[in-house]
């Protein structure tokens, strides 16, 4: 898809701030630093538009990108990061579930998972929360440009079984390796979202 404009909307701490626009939404989830920030990005072809960190637990609120007026891009907060406190992983667990419970623009929703580890509890636990509310996902294995072919194909096997999915894409954020492919699964859920 050409972009003709990518622009940072807003950022919710709340469920009352969610835009209420009725365009398609794509979200990003994963594990803290996976690299969710650095896939939007690398998808629009925009440096720096979400931001990036090596430090852990860098977005803490839901930002919302709008894409060619069309729809929006929305980053959510990571989880799993290790030095969170128990009342903000409380937090992060009701902002997150109310965000999946009332969307019906929500037409996808891209699962990362770290190419170099095998999913965690925490993905296995989000992949289970995207299926009770029967939400439309893809799962992402990212950094991949951290392995060889062979460790690529053998991580892929191994996360599909773990997560119980048939389809997997294989994404570098550096490389942008696998870019094609998640926009032709955007395109298509856009497309059918009318
Ligand atoms: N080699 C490599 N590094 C990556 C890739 N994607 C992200 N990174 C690096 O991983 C770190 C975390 O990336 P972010 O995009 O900030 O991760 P995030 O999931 O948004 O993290 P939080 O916002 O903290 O939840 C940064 O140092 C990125 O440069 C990739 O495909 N390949
Ligand atoms: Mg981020």
């Amino acid at each position: 898809m050409r972009i003709k404009s990518a622009q940072f909307k807003l950022a919710a701490t709340d469920p009352s701030s969610f835009p209420k626009d009725p365009r398609p939404q794509i979200s990003f989830m994963g594990r803290s630093n996976v690299g969710k920030s650095s896939l939007l990005n690398s998808l629009l072809g925009v440096k720096g538009l979400a931001r990036t960190s090596s430090t852990p637990g860098r977005t803490q609120t839901i930002n919302f990108f709008l894409i060619n007026e069309d729809y929006y891009f929305v980053d959510l907060p990571g989880y799993g990061y290790a030095k969170t406190s128990k009342e903000n992983r409380r937090a992060w667990g009701q902002l997150i579930e109310r965000y999946l419970a009332e969307r019906p623009q929500l037409v996808l929703s891209i699962l990362l998972v770290d190419a170099r580890h095998e999913p965690t509890p925490l993905d296995l636990q989000m992949k289970s929360w995207l299926q009770h509310y029967g939400l439309p996902f893809l799962v992402v294995s990212t950094k991949v440009d951290k392995l060889s072919a062979n460790e690529k194909n053998k991580s892929q096997k191994l996360a599909c079984t773990a997560l119980g999915i048939d389809q997997i894409v294989s994404y570098s954020s550096v490389t942008r390796e696998g870019a094609g492919q998640v926009w032709e699964i955007i395109d298509s859920h856009i497309a059918q979202y009318g």
